[in-house]
């Protein structure tokens, strides 16, 4: 498997799944604004959109979309417990990965951290931000993870929440989620993806300031 990411991106959840699972597989950095896989390349070539994550199996086969590809890691481990396939916790891991997904990634996040996004543009996506955070500092307030236990869900949401710091979110407004975004930074496999991906994202800055 390869997986095509940008440092920080929300393709950083699939590189904690990966770690999750310890399932062998490369990494391929992403230039995202030129669209070309560092080491040579046409990204578009792997993914038309042109965004990350995108993950290459070893038969060629391209899974796009965090939602497909965070569901596909797991299911390559079932031991690993990272989606649970109970029906109703299954809907309500699908329910999470979708509120994240289109809530707070694209509805939110995206226009705060897109430096071409008109002030009327960030003000809409601002004004989500209430809400939406309320909806999970209400969900978590008591609990560890979003489901009974560490899954998917988890990975990809203490990955959008790293965006809250670049955005002027202050998360502290959410005493749970704040929390529960620590604890998570705290975990074995997200402390070394995040790390080994801000280490990534300084060199990029450099390159790109070159
Ligand atoms: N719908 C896609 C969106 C992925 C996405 O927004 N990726 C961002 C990085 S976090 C990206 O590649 N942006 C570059 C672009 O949209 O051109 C998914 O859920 O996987």
């Amino acid at each position: 498997m390869n997986l095509f990411f940008s440092p920080l991106a929300c393709s950083l959840a699939s590189r904690i799944a990966l770690y999750e699972t310890q399932a062998p597989a490369r990494f391929s950095q992403v230039d995202l604004k030129q669209k070309h896989v560092i080491g040579g390349g046409d990204f578009r070539a792997i993914n038309a959109m042109g965004q990350v994550p995108a993950l290459q199996l070893d038969d060629g086969t391209v899974i796009t979309e965090n939602t497909a590809v965070l569901q596909f890691i797991a299911a390559k481990a079932p031991e690993k417990n990272l989606a649970p396939v109970d029906t109703t916790a299954r809907a309500q891991l699908q329910q999470w990965l979708g509120f994240i997904a289109t809530e707070l990634h694209k509805a939110v996040f995206v226009p705060l951290l897109d430096r071409q996004a008109s002030d009327a543009v960030k003000e809409y996506a601002r004004d989500k931000v209430a809400n939406r955070l309320g909806v999970l500092e209400k969900h978590l307030s008591g609990r560890e993870y979003l489901l009974e236990a560490f899954s998917i869900a988890d990975a990809y949401l203490a990955t959008i929440l790293n965006w809250a710091s670049a955005t002027n979110v202050d998360l502290k407004q959410w005493p749970a989620v704040h929390a529960y975004h620590q604890r998570m930074l705290q975990r074995p496999t997200i402390a070394r993806a995040v790390a080994e991906e801000f280490a990534m994202y300084r060199e990029e800055q450099a390159r790109q300031k070159a």
